[in-house]
């Protein structure tokens, strides 16, 4: 993580890390995602995501599906494939700490033309929550609960999508209702545009959330949630799925570990992508 990344993130909250995945290998993801679309499951009623808001209204819910790690062969490798990504794990290893760890399991986000938004939301101030949290100290960053969105799909400009307050993870009072709804003050919020490969890294302490979707073409973003080496927000892990853990190789089964010490024989990588058993 170069220097200017690191003063975007410290100052945004986010950053896009562009054309980590090729062609090919998108491509693969979405054969695995249509091949399993009948999964895809739909939040309306008491699951939908919009609150009250009219502005964040839509007309479907948005999409979601879980489970991609535990697919049958090849349709899982995909998504393990970005367990231990070589071009991510220099970022994860510099915003979490070396030791970090898959914290939520996999999971798809689709919206559908006219798919709904998603509350803004974001752990930061007033309080700490230590599970979700941004501080810098010691000439360093230190994050808890991160998430790491894999696009599947463009998102341009008025496509709607994943939106966030830049800097808000350093924020202090809390967001209000009106701004938390996108009903005032939208000229803060901003639209995070990138193209299909890309991977959209955020704190979960950034005040983030959905703006409903306009695009013709379907949204895809695949998030895993990380947490730092010692701490775990969920308890997914304990234990995983039997069928996720089936034919991991040692780089994909080292990001499952649960939260522990890394004194305690840790694997964990270095910023070439190396595992250091
Ligand atoms: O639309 C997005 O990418 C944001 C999703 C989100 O914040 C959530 O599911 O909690």
């Amino acid at each position: 993580m170069n220097d200017t990344e690191k003063y975007l993130f410290d100052l945004q909250g986010f950053l896009v890390v562009e054309g980590v995945l090729s062609t090919a290998q998108v491509a693969a993801a979405n054969a695995a995602i249509d091949r399993h679309a009948d999964g895809i499951v739909e939040r309306v009623g008491e699951a939908s995501l919009s609150s009250d808001s009219p502005t964040l209204k839509g007309q479907t819910g948005r999409g979601d599906m879980g489970g991609l790690l535990s697919w049958e062969k090849p349709w899982c490798d995909p998504f393990r494939d970005m367990l231990a990504h070589p071009r991510v794990t220099p970022y994860l290893n510099c915003i979490l700490g070396q030791g970090w760890r898959l914290d939520h399991n996999a999971g798809l986000i689709s919206m559908r033309k006219g798919a709904e938004g998603h509350l803004l939301h974001g752990s930061s101030g007033p309080g700490f929550d230590r599970h979700q949290y941004y501080i810098f100290q010691h000439g360093q960053m230190h994050n808890g609960l991160t998430v790491v969105a894999w696009q599947l799909a463009d998102v341009n400009p008025g496509d709607g999508g994943l939106a966030l307050i830049p800097g808000t993870h350093k924020g202090n009072y809390a967001c209000p209702p009106p701004i938390r709804k996108w009903q005032a003050h939208q000229e803060i919020v901003k639209q995070v545009t990138c193209k299909a490969g890309d991977v959209v890294i955020f704190t979960e302490a950034v005040t983030h959330g959905t703006i409903p979707w306009t695009a013709q073409h379907d949204r895809r973003s695949v998030l895993f949630r990380m947490s730092p080496g010692n701490l775990a927000y969920a308890t997914g892990y304990n234990p995983w799925p039997k069928k996720m853990l089936e034919d991991l190789t040692p780089e994909q089964r080292a990001i499952l570990e649960p939260p522990y010490h890394q004194r305690l024989q840790r694997p964990v990588f270095d910023d070439e992508g190396n595992l250091q058993a």
